[in-house]
């Protein structure tokens, strides 16, 4: 996204110089849905983004302007509340976070615009979040670090847009470096960077544009499914803190104890977190291979166990498989629609992107964007 597009718009609004930050959405090689359970992810911050231009305004009230959804939405500082859904919650809920830590803040005008496809899976909600943190606290000279930047965004998300998400998307938007993925611990947020060293492979992302409406509250409930597993292993094991801490035989203990459903979604997180630990010894070693058989493996569990797939993408996921110039793919972020992420040999991505396009018009009818992604640096000023 060029900045200067939304600069003129700020400047054709309000008649002012705006600062600028740009922040990225995100993609995610594996570890899915293991942020939450204290587990390990390996996300990289890309080369789609948000822009967000921002000036004070001398007042109490906050005059915002989606140039994406051109939008406009007005609150007061003193008094404001999440609403029935939209991107206002992402906005307030950040400025809610700094003024609970203690930060004074004055009204300001704020226009934000970008090219994360909304609803992908590639964190468009987590780039807006980080970079309106980033935006206000250059705005006021607040000084905020990067970390408790990043809580306040999750945060947003939680209290304002009502999804009770881990701490993966704002970490990757806020932290990401170019050329690496983040391998976090989720529990001690301790990390470190992974150079992306995918040889003769390249990134490609295929996005269904499939939508659920209901991703969000099946979301809470997987959350909700996983604690309860938590809670009855518990009762065996107290030292246990989260299911990070939980192996299959002890998930077998309390199998008395707890649903099939709540069984097999433990035993998915479980599998999830082995997978990303092994796929970071696989890469380490540059077995591209080796990483990728991880993917589908990955893939596989969020289909049948966490079931959190859909058609669109069990069927890209098993059109890549069939390839052997594909070494993995695997459905992306919170699931229920959005993109899978390949790994193909860089000499055969011409033929693959048309190919796998053309295989999903003739199953579904629908159009399958192709989006090839460069890995950035993180939240920053422009
Ligand atoms: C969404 C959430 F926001 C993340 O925190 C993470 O749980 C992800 O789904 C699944 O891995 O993107």
């Amino acid at each position: 996204m060029n900045p200067d597009t939304i600069a003129s718009k700020f400047k054709s609004l309000f008649d002012q110089d705006p600062i600028l930050v740009k922040s990225p959405g995100r993609i995610n090689l594996i570890g899915e849905h293991t942020d939450y359970n204290e587990g390990f992810v390996l996300p990289a911050a890309i080369d789609k983004e948000m822009v967000i231009a921002i000036q004070k305004n001398g007042s109490d009230e906050c005059h915002l302007f989606s140039y994406d959804y051109q939008e406009s939405l007005t609150f007061s500082l003193d008094d404001f509340s999440p609403m029935d859904g939209g991107w206002g919650n992402y906005v307030m809920g950040v400025v809610a976070q700094i003024q609970k830590a203690g930060h004074e803040l004055s009204g300001f005008n704020l226009v934000f615009g970008g090219n994360v496809p909304i609803g992908a899976g590639l964190s468009s909600s987590a780039a807006l979040e980080c970079g309106v943190c980033l935006a206000l606290s250059e705005l006021f000279g607040l000084n905020l670090e990067r970390i408790p930047m990043l809580k306040y965004a999750q945060k947003a998300e939680h209290e304002f847009a009502g999804v009770k998400c881990g701490i993966m998307d704002q970490f990757a938007s806020m932290m990401g470096k170019e050329n690496h993925a983040i391998r976090l611990d989720c529990r001690s947020l301790e990390y470190n960077y992974f150079p992306i060293e995918l040889g003769d492979y390249q990134i490609i992302l295929c996005d269904t544009q499939v939508k659920h409406s209901l991703a969000d509250s099946a979301y809470n409930d997987r959350r909700n499914e996983c604690q309860e597993g938590v809670d009855a292993v518990q009762k065996v094991h107290p030292e246990v803190k989260s299911l990070r801490d939980v192996t299959v035989p002890m998930l077998d203990e309390v199998k008395d104890k707890i649903s099939e459903v709540v069984n097999t979604r433990c035993q998915y997180v479980i599998e999830e977190n082995e997978r990303l630990l092994t796929g970071c010894e696989m890469l380490e070693k540059g077995d591209i291979k080796g990483f990728g058989k991880q993917m589908y493996g990955s893939h596989d569990g969020l289909s049948q166990k966490y079931e959190v797939s859909c058609p669109e993408l069990d069927f890209l996921a098993d059109f890549a498989k069939s390839k052997e110039y594909v070494a993995g793919a695997r459905m992306m972020g919170g699931g229920f629609g959005g993109c899978t992420i390949n790994l193909v040999e860089k000499a055969k991505k011409e033929t693959y992107e048309k190919e796998i396009a053309a295989a999903f018009k003739e199953e579904f009818g629908k159009e399958l964007q192709i989006y090839e992604v460069d890995v950035t640096d993180g939240t920053r000023r422009v």
